[in-house]
Order: structure tokens, then C-alpha cells, then sequence
């Protein structure tokens, strides 16, 4: 392609990487905002930045890496390719297309990102099931207190099965004797009476809360407490998720 203009001083030699990254900046910015043809386009890139001869080193050769002649070759290649500008604002280079190892790696990035992002919700949203469930726990403790305070004792949970225990639990809270009820009406979701046409508070993943009273389990003596729990996310008694009213680790 032979392009009208100053003359082609690259061809005259090598340019520093620096001068060249300055040549194609000043395309771009030409060639998409305000292109007006090839001749000036070209005269731009081509003439009017100066060839510097290569600094040397006293008694070395000179520094390297220098552009070769070949760099310009293929600014004039792409000029080519991009055809002629038009004198409209709007003129732009033909984008080239993604590859598919482009597109690819792409996707991948993408779903791995998801995945990072559906993990951290999904953790939040536990995390704020797991504070709802202590709290709703504390609040059934305030409600068991007052019933200790009328009857000298925690209502019974008739034994260590503690879904039977939380049936007994929220018809004791429920119970209209002496200052009862304990709780309001509507204070805690309760389950569906699946079993035994009795429900119980369920916890915030729909299960119903576990109700033990100590006197099914070894405490220290003269101790009246119970145990409160619910089997947290993983539906199962006994396991790291279970939000309790006391501290395994420590003596009941
Ligand atoms: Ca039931
Ligand atoms: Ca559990």
C-alpha cells in the first residue's frame, strides 16, 4: 500500500518500543474520534513522530529491544485491512471476533465468579437463619422462665424424645393457668401436627425446635434447666450445625 504523505521514516530504520506505543495511541485516537481519511491517518502515524538513532553505550552496541522495520510493516497491514475511513465521526475499525479458546476461558471466568457469589449468599443466608433460630430460642427461654416462676419447675418433656418434648413445651406455654399463656398466640411459627395431631415450634428451616427436660438427662444436682435446640440447616440431630441452649463443652 503505498500512502500519500510524509515520507515513511520507520522504514528508515528501527524505533524505540516507547515512540511506538506513542504512534498507535495517536491511530486509535484518530482513527475512532476524528478520522478523516487514510492520507491523514497515515501521515500521523507514519511521519510526524522522530526516529531517534539508537543511544549507544560508550564502546557497546546499542541498547536493545528496538521495534524493526517489520513493526510498521504491519501497521500498514492493518490499515489495509481496515479499509478505507470515512469522514463521519462514527468510523471505526472491524472488530475481530473472540476466539473460541477466548470464549472459553470467558465462560469460564464467568461461572466461576457465579459460583463465588451464589456460595457467599447462600453462606449469608445461613448464617442469618442460624441468628434467627438463638434468637427465637432466647425468646422461648423467657417465656419458660415465667412459667418456672408460676410453677417451680420447667414444663415437662415427658421424656428424651424432643419433638414429643416440644409438643409438650407449647401446650405448657400455651397453658392458661395462673398468669398463662406464656405466649402470645401467634409468638412462634408452629409445624404442621403431623405427629400426634400436635405441633410443635419449628425452627427456621421449618423443623420443629428439640425440648428435653433435665431430669431425662444427668445434671448437677439441684440444677432445674433443659435443653433447647434446633438441628440447624442439616436436619440432623448431634452435628456441628445444631443451635443450642447450652454448651456441649462445658459440664450441664
Ligand atoms: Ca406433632
Ligand atoms: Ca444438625
Amino acid at each position: 500500500m503505498s500512502l500519500p504523505g510524509k515520507p515513511h521514516r520507520a522504514s528508515a530504520g528501527r524505533i524505540r518500543p516507547a515512540d511506538a506505543a506513542g504512534l498507535v495511541g495517536k491511530c486509535a485516537a484518530v482513527w475512532i474520534g476524528s478520522c478523516r481519511g487514510i492520507p491523514e491517518h497515515a501521515a500521523l502515524c507514519m511521519g510526524e513522530e522522530p526516529v531517534r538513532k539508537p543511544p549507544t553505550v560508550s564502546g557497546g552496541p546499542p541498547r536493545k529491544p528496538w521495534l524493526p522495520r517489520k513493526f510498521f510493516d504491519r501497521l500498514e497491514a492493518e490499515h489495509e485491512a481496515r479499509g478505507t475511513c470515512s469522514a463521519t465521526a462514527t468510523s471505526r475499525p472491524a472488530a475481530r471476533g473472540f476466539t473460541l479458546v477466548e470464549m472459553l476461558v470467558v465462560i469460564a471466568i464467568i461461572t466461576i465468579l457465579a459460583g463465588l457469589v451464589l456460595a457467599g449468599v447462600t453462606a449469608a443466608r445461613r448464617h442469618a437463619k442460624e441468628k434467627a433460630a438463638e434468637s427465637t430460642i432466647k425468646r422461648i427461654e423467657l417465656a419458660a422462665t415465667r412459667y418456672e416462676t408460676d410453677f417451680g419447675d420447667y414444663p415437662d418433656s415427658g421424656g428424651m424424645d424432643g419433638v414429643a418434648g416440644c409438643e409438650n413445651l407449647l401446650e405448657a406455654l400455651k397453658s392458661t393457668a395462673k398468669s398463662g399463656p406464656y405466649i402470645e398466640g401467634n409468638e412462634f411459627r408452629e409445624t404442621d401436627s403431623n405427629r400426634n395431631g400436635r405441633p410443635e415450634i419449628a425452627d427456621e428451616w421449618g423443623r420443629p425446635f428439640r425440648y428435653v427436660h433435665h431430669k431425662y438427662y444427668k445434671v448437677a444436682p439441684n440444677k432445674r434447666t433443659y435443653r433447647l435446640f434446633s438441628v440447624g440447616a442439616d436436619g440432623k440431630e448431634d452435628t456441628d450445625d445444631d443451635i443450642r441452649n447450652w454448651d456441649p463443652r462445658k459440664p450441664e
